[in-house]
């Protein structure tokens, strides 16, 4: 039997950085970087299949793609309860944004009590190679201090922008799995 699973995934980090284009790209199937966009007053909910390898499952990704220049804004945390996984994206040229990831990744995790939640670190704008500000390493450290898988991305040039998003789906398969042989080992 074919399973479908929802994943809620809550996509998070400061203004500017590249959260919707990363979404939309994705959503998209890399068909279009956004060029008119608007900026959204709290959370657009984005809903795209990921199909497991080796298997008939299909995981739903719910993208909580949220907006807002104020950080930890009510109207953006009052929709963040329950998530399966978690997507926290700074911009390479912007050292504020790598900065904030800490904590928007405290917020997020505070909204789930029992284990720790799948995610990622995501250093969007690498196209902008002259400006870059934070190195691979700076970005790999940080992920791995936090628990988190490290990936680098251009929403602008739709490079590795998929990669993270089925990361995070077969993680969250694979929890799943391992929780159905515990309670059929259990029966
Ligand atoms: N150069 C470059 N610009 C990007 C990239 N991703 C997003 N942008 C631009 O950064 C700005 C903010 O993007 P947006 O997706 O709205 O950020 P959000 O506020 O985090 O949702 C827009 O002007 C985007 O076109 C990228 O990978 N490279
Ligand atoms: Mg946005």
């Amino acid at each position: 039997m074919p399973t479908i699973l929802r994943a809620k995934c809550i996509v998070a980090g400061d203004a500017g950085v590249g959260k919707s284009s990363i979404c939309q790209v994705f959503h998209s199937d890399s068909a279009q970087f956004p060029k008119n966009y608007t900026m959204t007053t709290s959370v657009e909910l984005l809903v795209k299949p990921v199909n497991i390898p080796d298997s008939r499952d299909q995981v739903e990704m719910y993208m909580y793609d949220s907006a807002g220049k104020e950080i930890f804004s009510e109207n953006v945390i009052k929709f963040w309860d329950h998530p399966s996984v978690v997507m926290i994206v700074y911009d390479v040229t912007d050292e504020t944004s790598f900065s904030s990831c800490i904590k928007w990744l405290e917020r997020v995790r505070a909204m789930k009590s029992q284990t720790n939640i799948p995610g990622v670190l995501i250093a969007n704008k690498i196209d902008l190679d002259q400006r870059r500000l934070i190195s691979p390493k700076e970005g790999k450290d940080l992920a791995m201090s936090n628990g988190l898988e490290y990936f680098e991305c251009s929403a602008k040039e739709m490079q590795n922008v998929d990669t993270p998003f089925f990361y995070m789906a077969h993680e969250f398969h694979k929890m799943y799995q391992e929780r159905l042989q515990v309670y059929s080992s259990l029966a």
